[in-house]
């Protein structure tokens, strides 16, 4: 039985990484709680987002005594703006990790690197887009909806295609507030273009593209991100894997993927497991080769191969401090260029594969589709060449880490709905099983957890607090990104976390057979969320506002964080954010993302830094939302 005894505490997190510290100052290198020191305090402008660069007139800073730019622009579309940038950067990352993904597809063949892993899936959207199947190769399938899927970033006309996924009634609410996703590419021009010098000035207007900026995301570009990862490289099933830097081996090879692109880290995983290369491997004296993951990679790899995962966002360095890891290799973001230095001060190749990421230090090998596979058998085999340069005195691996239960996507979880309820054929392939313990009041509702982890507030601390409540009170969780790992590092991902749950909840777990918090992936595969909302809702015949689920980052940190932050509200779901969106020197700003965006989507944010206060008003807002509902 697995209590909060037995589970990984911060503390002992903490621990670790004070002791890995110690080792970073032994062998003179920085890490990001040096950083950290030296940026504190933050720049006071930046932090309210007064601050515009938008021209070389300025830049200019709203003050006491300036409270407009040289243009004339005051704080409220100063902040705006640069809000609505930061939706734009966000969105265009997430979606061009699709386009990436997609022309993988177009490329895809039965005897080529990448191939179809799964055809249903690939069937499904192809009739999705009204491509033809009958009778035709798979492959040419595949190009044909790849290009379908290409195509959604530049139309010259209409919507994005999944938003016909909604319910009726959001797809509704988007088009009467005119916030229905146009072309991928376009909304993000749009957006830069709305910001450039000498345009928009209002506020309310920088919202609403940013509601329809992230929604050309959510429902478009990290859709099809996690629907071309399926086709291409599985849908995710239930596996058991491990979790925290104890994952690292003393006697093996250890390579870490991070980034999150899987079609890098599925050809790495593929290429290490090889005979040929354990054989290499054993030759230079190693045990075998240790493939473990960090960051969305290690989400990504876990949930399809069970692959181990070393951690989360600001664990990066610890890995390379364990002096233990010979290769990293990373493909696109959330990766530190501090990195590079770093990995000097060890043994550790650092391996950079993407040129949307280059990083001064790292070996450079840009990845291909074409010879992807003989460039990651290259690189495996440079990892375990370089296995006797280790320097056996620098290395500290931690013994943390816990068992985990991860791969939860919308059809596994229905797979495990079905499967309690029996003879209820009318109940086959809906979410009405889950529907009838919230209205018993069994569960009382759910909520997703994502986001990262961010030194603004105690590393992974708000994550904990906030996960160990809901669970006490009947909450499900469904998780992503860095804050599944911080429930892998705790051990909450196992299915003994359900002792620390409240009975009803305890019950359910014991029925379904899952563990309390459910890994759905990357932060790319928050698009699954939004589809596991629209379900729950479609099947309880209600909007998605309506529902007592809702969204929590209590760490973020990223662009891409507040692009899902939008999309998530125009879904209709509130989110609850623990750190602050930098529009405070903006009262209209303020305002607009907490009340304001209530008025066009029904949802909006409730931020607060402390964890206790923030899980008290989600428990609230999920009570609120049954009591809506009468139940
Ligand atoms: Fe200053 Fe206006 Fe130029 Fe921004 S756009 S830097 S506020 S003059
Ligand atoms: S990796 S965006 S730190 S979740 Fe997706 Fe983690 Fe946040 Fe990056």
């Amino acid at each position: 039985m697995k209590t909060l005894e037995n589970m990984t505490t911060i503390e002992q997190m903490e621990e670790v990484s004070a002791k890995l510290r110690e080792r970073a100052c032994e062998v003179c290198a920085e890490t990001w709680e040096d950083r950290n020191k030296k940026q504190s305090p933050h720049c006071k402008f930046g932090e309210d987002g007064i601050c515009c660069k938008n021209c070389s007139m300025g830049p200019c800073r709203i003050t006491p005594r300036a409270d407009r730019g040289i243009c004339g622009a005051d704080a409220h579309a100063i902040a705006g703006r640069n809000y609505l940038r930061t939706v734009a950067a966000g969105t265009s990352a997430h979606s061009d990790h699709a386009r990436e993904l997609l022309h993988i597809l177009h490329g895809a063949s039965a005897g080529g690197n990448y191939r179809i892993r799964d055809e249903q899936k690939l069937l499904a959207l192809a009739k999705e887009y009204g491509v033809p199947v009958e009778e035709r190769d798979i492959y040419a399938v595949a190009h044909e909806v790849a290009e379908a899927g290409l195509a959604e970033f530049g139309k010259t006309f209409g919507h994005q295609n999944f938003i016909k996924r909604a319910t009726a009634e959001r797809q509704r609410v988007w088009r009467e507030q005119g916030i229905e996703p146009r072309a991928i590419d376009r909304e993000i021009a749009t957006s830069l273009h709305m910001t450039h010098m000498g345009n928009t000035a209002d506020a309310e207007a920088l919202i609403r593209q940013g509601l329809r900026t992230s929604l050309s995301n959510g429902w478009g570009g990290s859709m099809l991100g996690t629907e071309v990862s399926d086709i291409l490289f599985g849908t995710p099933t239930v596996r058991t894997t491990e979790g925290n830097l104890g994952v690292l081996e003393a006697d093996m090879v250890n390579i870490v993927v991070h980034g999150h692109d899987p079609a890098f880290s599925e050809m790495v995983v593929a290429a290490a497991e090889l005979r040929e290369m354990a054989e290499y491997a054993k030759g230079k004296g190693a045990r075998g080769i240790n493939i473990v993951g960090l960051c969305c990679t290690a989400n990504e790899v876990a949930m399809r191969h069970g692959v181990r995962m070393a951690g989360n966002f600001l664990q990066q360095e610890n890995a390379i401090l364990t002096g233990a890891v010979e290769m990293m290799c990373v493909d696109v973001q959330c990766i530190f260029p501090a990195l590079a230095p770093l990995s000097e001060c060890f043994h550790t190749k650092f391996v950079t594969s993407s040129p949307i990421a280059r990083i001064p230090g790292s070996t450079y090998i840009e990845f291909r589709p074409d010879t992807a596979f003989d460039q990651a058998k290259e690189l495996v085999k440079m990892a375990i060449d370089n296995y006797q340069n280790r320097d056996r005195d620098k290395v500290y691996i931690p013994s943390a880490k816990q068992s985990a239960v991860v791969g939860y996507p919308c059809e596994q979880i229905i797979k495990h709905l079905d499967g309690v309820a029996n003879s209820r054929t009318d109940v086959f392939g809906t979410y009405r099983p889950a529907i009838d313990a919230i209205k018993a009041g069994v569960l009382r509702g759910a909520v997703a957890i994502v986001g990262c982890n961010n030194p603004r507030v105690r590393p992974d601390y708000s994550h904990f607090e906030i996960m160990k409540e809901l669970l006490k009170n009947d909450i499900l969780i469904v998780a992503t990104g860095c804050a599944a790992q911080v429930a892998t590092k705790a051990g909450l991902l196992n299915r003994d976390a359900k002792h620390i749950c409240g009975a009803g909840l305890r019950r359910v777990c014991e029925l379904v057979n899952i563990p309390p918090i459910l890994h759905m992936g990357a932060c790319v595969d928050i698009s699954r969320m939004m589809l596991l909302a629209t379900g729950i809702a479609r099947d309880w015949e209600v909007d998605t506002t309506q529902i007592p689920v809702v969204g929590c980052a209590p760490e973020w940190m990223s662009e891409k964080a507040v692009s899902i932050a939008n999309y998530v509200v125009s879904t209709g779901l509130d989110v609850y954010l623990g750190i602050e969106p930098q529009v405070k020197g903006s009262s209209q700003m303020m305002e607009l993302i907490t009340e304001g965006t209530r008025k066009i989507t029904g949802a909006g944010y409730i931020i607060n830094t402390d964890p206790h206060e923030l899980v008290k008003s989600i428990i609230d807002g999920i009570e609120a939302k049954r009591a809506a509902l009468g139940i």
